[in-house]
């Protein structure tokens, strides 16, 4: 795993960041163009266009494609998954099979960066965004993809209507830092006190979630938003893998009663569940780490039973 100085890839890896209290400090994405609804930015919303590189194990790809999957839009934008672990690479394709890049036949996610017209500098990370008619990468944003996708490809924006968005941006506000990013700042930590400092966030947005989902069906309306989606991937990897693996074990998502129902009928969205991948996810985060799992052994549960029929039914 390396980095992009200027359109060319380095394999040295510097190493997730932190910060002088030992705190996980999470690399800005760099490249933010925009698809509108009347194309006014020079990308507009055609089928066909987009093409999305993802790996099932990334949360943050997880939520592009869980908004995809929700929305109807695998017919819309094509994707190339990459496997699912990174290599001295980077992310790699196979060259052929369910891993491999159809649209370019690339064999590492760098080739795509260094396709960009732009010489690019920064951490070679999936989601991005492809645009096949500029021959450009549109985005590497997630949470930005996911607004383009629930604002420009859906002509009713069910995902993020324009009356909702501030509550959708306050709870997004809430989650980003203190759940999403919230398990890798206490599984990345370095010292206790930022461990501490984390690991007491992320239970504390827990609860605050499951308090609301006591009397709410979702965390805005009564339909599912881009909030719930945004929320979803990490839930779906909270007690497979960010309870043992990033120590966040004061609690499971299965010991909060509306959470754990409401993360259930998420689950159930058509098209959701496909996007779910357990065993990657825990090959994924019990991969051999020197920090974390030196040893790189993988264990056997938790049995969790995401088909068990919640009492709550949600849309879209
Ligand atoms: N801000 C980015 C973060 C994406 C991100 O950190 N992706 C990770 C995988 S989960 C990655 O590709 N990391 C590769 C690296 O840092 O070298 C987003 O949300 O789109």
């Amino acid at each position: 795993m390396g980095v992009m100085i200027n359109g060319t890839y380095q394999s040295n890896d510097p190493g997730p960041d932190s910060g002088a209290a030992g705190e996980f400090k999470r690399a800005a994405s760099t490249i933010r163009n925009w698809i509108t609804a009347d194309g006014m930015t020079g990308f507009a919303p055609d089928t066909g266009r987009y093409h999305l590189f993802a790996a099932w194990n990334c949360p943050w790809a997880h939520r592009v494609l869980a908004t995809r999957a929700v929305l109807g839009l695998r017919d819309a934008i094509s994707v190339s998954y990459a496997l699912p672990r990174r290599t001295p690479e980077g992310w790699v394709f196979d060259a052929s099979g369910d891993y491999a890049d159809p649209l370019m036949s690339a064999r590492a996610l760098h080739e795509i960066y260094a396709a960009h017209p732009e010489p690019y500098t920064g951490r070679v990370t999936v989601p991005v965004l492809w645009d096949k008619t500029l021959g450009q990468i549109v985005s590497n944003e997630s949470a930005d993809i996911m607004r383009m996708l629930g604002r420009a490809f859906d002509p009713d924006a069910r995902l993020c209507p324009d009356h909702l968005i501030k509550e959708i941006d306050a709870w997004n506000a809430l989650t980003y830092p203190t759940l999403n990013n919230g398990v890798y700042r206490a599984g990345f930590a370095r010292s206790q006190e930022a461990y501490d400092r984390a690991v007491a966030e992320v239970f504390e947005t827990l609860d605050k979630l499951d308090a609301h989902l006591s009397h709410h069906k979702t965390l805005v309306g009564d339909s599912v938003t881009e909030a719930d989606l945004r929320v979803f991937p990490t839930l779906v990897r909270f007690d497979v893998a960010y309870h043992y693996a990033f120590k966040c074990n004061i609690r499971r998502l299965m010991d909060y009663p509306n959470l754990w129902d409401y993360a259930r009928a998420l689950w159930a969205l058509p098209g959701l569940a496909e996007t779910v991948k357990p065993e990657i996810y825990k090959t994924g985060y019990f991969s051999q780490s020197d920090l974390r799992n030196p040893l790189g052994i993988v264990p056997a549960g938790p049995q969790i039973d995401w088909a068990k029929p919640a009492k709550r039914t949600l849309s879209v």
